[in-house]
C-alpha cells in the first residue's frame, strides 16, 4: 500500500534540495525510482480544500547564515517531515516556490512510523493528494520537452534574423520569427570548455572548474541531472569537449575531443565507432534517432552540440560549391589599426592577415610532401600565395592577399553555418511531422560569437561584442510571443536555470544565472541585471590572448588585462564599434570610477576570489583528439 508523505517548506529550503536525495531515497527506502519521480515536484495547495492544508517544516527551514543543510539522505527526509505539523496558514504569496517540494515522495505506509507527527493525519489526505497529484505531473504542456541546439563558433552576425550581411539562414530565421530573437545575450568566458561548463551547471568558471580546456568534474551537480532526476529523458549528441564521458545523460553520443568534420568518430557508452558521412549531418541523424528512440511518456531534454562552424572551417562539398565563387562583403574593422588600444590587441595571434595558415586556407601541399613535413608545409602563415584564376596563376601579396584571406575564411564559415542551417530546418520538421512542436522549447544559441574579420580578426577569447554575443533563440509555443526580440541581458549562466524553470523545477541557490522565463513570457522584471561580469583565463593560450576581466553595463564595458594592468573602456552607445579606448580621457574619469566599482561590485557578487587568475588546471579535454592528430 503506497501513501504519500508530504511536507511543506521555505522557498531557501526548496532551493537548497539536492537532486541526490532522489537517488538516496531509492536506496534507503527501496522506492521505484519511476514512482519517485512522478511524486514530486507538484503544487498542492491549489488542489486541496482549505481544512486539508498541509503541514509545515518549520523547525527545518534554514536560517539566514545556515549554508550546510541541505536533504542529502532520506535521515534528512524523516528528520524534515518528522517536525511537520498541521497548519491553517494561508498559501503565501510565493507559493509556487514554497510549495513546490510538499509532496516529497510515495512511501509505503510503514515509512509514516518514522513521522509521529503525521500518524493522526488521515490518510485519506495522502490518497487523495496521491491521485490528484499524478495527473498534474503527467501532462507534457506543464512540463515541456527542451530541444537545444548549440553549435560552437557561430556568431550572431553571420544568422540572418540578427541582420547579418554576409549570409541568410532561412531555418534559424524560421525559429525567430515563431519565438524570441535575444540580442543582448553574453557568454561570461568566452571559450568553448568553459562556455559548456558553465551552461551545464549554471556557474562561472570559477565555481565549475573549467577556466580553460581542463577536465570537467562530472560529479558536480548538473542541469542534466536535476531533470534526469526529475523524470525527464536527457541526452548529449555531438560535442561535448568537457572530457571524460558525460553525467546526467541517459543517452549519449558524443565526438572526442573537438572531432573532424569528414567520417567522425563518435563515442558511447558502447565504446568507439567512425560514421561515414559529415559531421553536422550526422549530429542531426543521431538527434532524431534520440527523439525517436525514447520513451514516449517522458518528457525530454536534448542537447544536441554541433562541432561547425569551428575552424578548420571545413563544408561538405554542396555548402562549399554555393559559397565557392561568392564575394562576401568585408566589416567595417576590418582593417582596424587598434590606435588607444592596449598591447593585448596587437600581441594576440588570431588575425585574419597575419595568422590563418595554409590549412586554414585550404592551399593544396605540394603531392611529394608527406608525413610531418606535408604538416610544416600546411602550418605556415602564408605572406604570398599563388592562386589560378580563369586557368591563369597569379602570385598575390600585401593587400591583394589580406583580402583574399579574408574571403577564403568567410567562404568556409559561412558554407559550414549553411549545413547548419539546412540541419535545423529538419530538426523543426520532424518536430512538426510528429506532433511535438507544440509541446517543444526549441533553443539556438552557440557556445560563444565569433569574430568574422571584425577588428581583423578571426576566433574568439576577447570581450569584444563579436566574441562574447551568443545568438540565443527560444521558440516556446504558447508562452513566448512569435517574433520577438528581446533587449533585456541575458549570460550562459541563465541557461540551466530557465531549463529548470521550464522543467518546473525550483532553481538550485547556488546556481548564479536567472532564469529567463519572465522575459520569455514578455514581462521586464524590475531589478533585471543591467550588467554582467566577464572573465577570460586562457593566456597566452593558442592565440596569445591576454587573460582579462571586465564589466559591460547596457551602455559601457571597461576591461582590464590584469596581468599587465591595462585597462579598456568602451562607450558602446556612442561607439559600438569599440574602436576608441577612453579609459585614459581625463573627461571619462567618473565613469570609468563608476565603471570599477561595478566590475568590482560583480566579481564579488559572483564569489570571484581569483581561484583560477595564475593557475590553472592542466588540460584535458582534446587528449583523444590529440591521440589521433599523433597517429
Ligand atoms: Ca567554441
Amino acid at each position: 500500500m503506497a501513501t504519500i508523505v508530504a511536507s511543506a517548506c521555505s522557498t531557501e529550503f526548496v532551493n537548497r534540495f539536492d537532486p541526490t536525495i532522489l537517488s538516496s531515497i531509492q536506496r534507503d527506502l527501496h522506492f521505484p525510482m519511476n514512482v519517485l519521480r512522478r511524486g514530486i515536484w507538484v503544487t498542492v495547495p491549489e488542489i486541496l480544500p482549505p481544512r486539508l492544508k498541509v503541514g509545515r517544516a518549520v523547525p527545518s527551514a534554514p536560517r539566514e547564515g545556515d549554508k550546510t543543510r541541505a536533504l542529502r539522505t532520506s535521515a534528512d527526509v524523516r528528520g524534515a517531515l518528522g517536525t511537520a505539523r498541521p497548519t491553517t496558514e494561508t498559501r503565501p504569496q510565493d507559493a509556487p516556490l514554497i510549495f513546490a517540494l510538499q509532496i516529497l515522495a510515495i512511501a509505503p505506509a510503514d515509512v509514516l512510523r518514522t513521522m509521529p507527527s503525521m500518524k493522526n493525519w488521515s490518510r485519506l489526505i495522502w490518497i487523495t493528494l496521491a491521485s490528484l497529484a499524478i495527473p498534474l505531473v503527467s501532462g507534457a504542456a506543464t512540463r515541456p520537452n527542451i530541444l537545444f541546439i548549440m553549435s560552437d563558433d557561430h556568431a550572431a552576425h553571420a544568422i540572418s534574423a540578427y541582420g547579418s550581411l554576409v549570409n541568410k539562414t532561412p531555418n534559424l530565421d524560421r525559429l525567430a520569427s515563431a519565438g524570441m530573437r535575444f540580442d543582448n545575450c553574453f557568454c561570461v568566458n568566452s571559450i568553448c570548455s568553459p562556455s559548456r561548463a558553465t551552461i551545464l551547471t549554471g556557474k562561472y568558471s570559477h565555481l565549475n572548474g573549467v577556466p580553460t580546456f581542463n577536465l570537467f568534474d562530472g560529479s558536480q551537480p548538473t542541469v542534466a541531472k536535476y531533470l534526469q532526476s526529475a523524470g525527464y529523458h536527457t541526452g548529449m549528441i555531438g560535442k561535448w569537449h568537457l572530457g571524460g564521458e558525460p553525467t546526467g545523460f541517459d543517452s549519449w553520443n558524443i565526438l572526442p575531443g573537438q572531432g573532424v568534420y569528414f567520417d567522425p568518430a563518435f563515442i558511447g557508452p558502447d565504446g568507439r565507432r567512425v560514421i561515414k558521412g559529415y559531421v553536422t549531418d550526422i549530429i542531426t541523424d543521431l538527434a532524431i534517432d534520440f527523439l525517436k528512440n525514447r520513451p514516449k511518456d517522458k518528457p525530454f531534454f536534448l542537447m544536441c552540440h554541433h562541432k561547425a562552424p569551428h575552424r578548420s572551417w571545413e563544408p561538405d562539398e554542396k555548402h562549399r560549391a554555393m559559397f565557392a565563387s561568392r564575394h562576401i562583403p568585408e566589416p567595417p574593422t576590418l582593417h582596424d589599426d587598434y590606435a588607444t588600444r592596449t598591447d593585448a590587441i596587437r600581441e594576440c595571434q588570431q588575425k585574419v592577415f597575419y595568422d590563418l595558415t595554409r590549412r586554414d586556407l585550404k592551399l593544396e601541399p605540394p603531392a611529394d610532401l608527406t608525413g610531418p613535413a606535408r604538416n610544416q608545409w600546411l602550418n605556415v602563415k602564408p605572406t604570398e600565395v599563388e592562386i589560378t584564376v580563369e586557368g591563369k596563376k597569379q602570385t598575390l601579396t600585401g593587400e591583394a592577399l589580406n583580402s583574399w584571406k579574408y574571403q577564403r575564411y568567410l567562404q568556409d564559415y559561412l558554407a559550414c553555418v549553411q549545413s547548419i542551417d539546412d540541419n535545423v530546418g529538419r530538426l523543426l520538421d520532424w518536430l512538426d511531422k510528429n506532433g511535438l512542436s507544440k509541446d517543444t522549447v526549441v533553443i539556438y544559441t552557440s557556445d560563444q560569437g565569433f569574430f568574422l574579420g571584425d577588428h581583423g580578426l578571426y576566433d574568439k577569447r576577447f570581450m569584444y561584442e563579436a566574441s562574447v554575443r551568443m545568438p540565443f533563440i527560444v521558440r516556446w509555443p504558447g508562452v513566448t510571443k512569435p517574433g520577438t526580440v528581446q533587449e533585456a541581458m541575458a549570460i550562459n549562466p541563465d541557461f540551466a536555470p530557465l531549463f529548470m524553470d521550464v522543467a518546473g523545477l525550483p532553481v538550485p541557490a547556488d546556481m548564479q544565472g536567472r532564469s529567463l522565463t519572465p522575459l520569455l513570457k514578455g514581462q521586464h522584471p524590475a531589478d533585471w541585471r543591467t550588467s554582467y561580469y566577464y572573465r577570460y583565463y586562457h593566456d597566452p593560450g593558442d592565440h596569445n590572448t591576454r587573460a582579462h576581466y571586465g564589466v559591460r553595463t547596457t551602455t559601457h564595458k571597461l576591461i582590464c588585462f590584469w596581468k599587465k594592468d591595462q585597462w579598456e573602456m568602451y562607450d558602446l552607445v556612442k561607439d559600438p564599434d569599440e574602436l576608441h579606448n577612453l579609459y585614459n580621457d581625463p573627461a571619462q574619469k567618473e565613469t570609468v570610477a563608476k565603471l570599477k566599482a561595478e566590475l568590482f561590485r560583480l566579481k564579488k557578487e559572483v564569489k570571484d576570489e581569483d581561484q583560477y587568475a595564475y593557475e590553472q588546471p592542466p588540460p584535458g579535454v582534446d587528449g583523444q583528439s590529440a591521440a589521433r592528430r599523433k597517429k
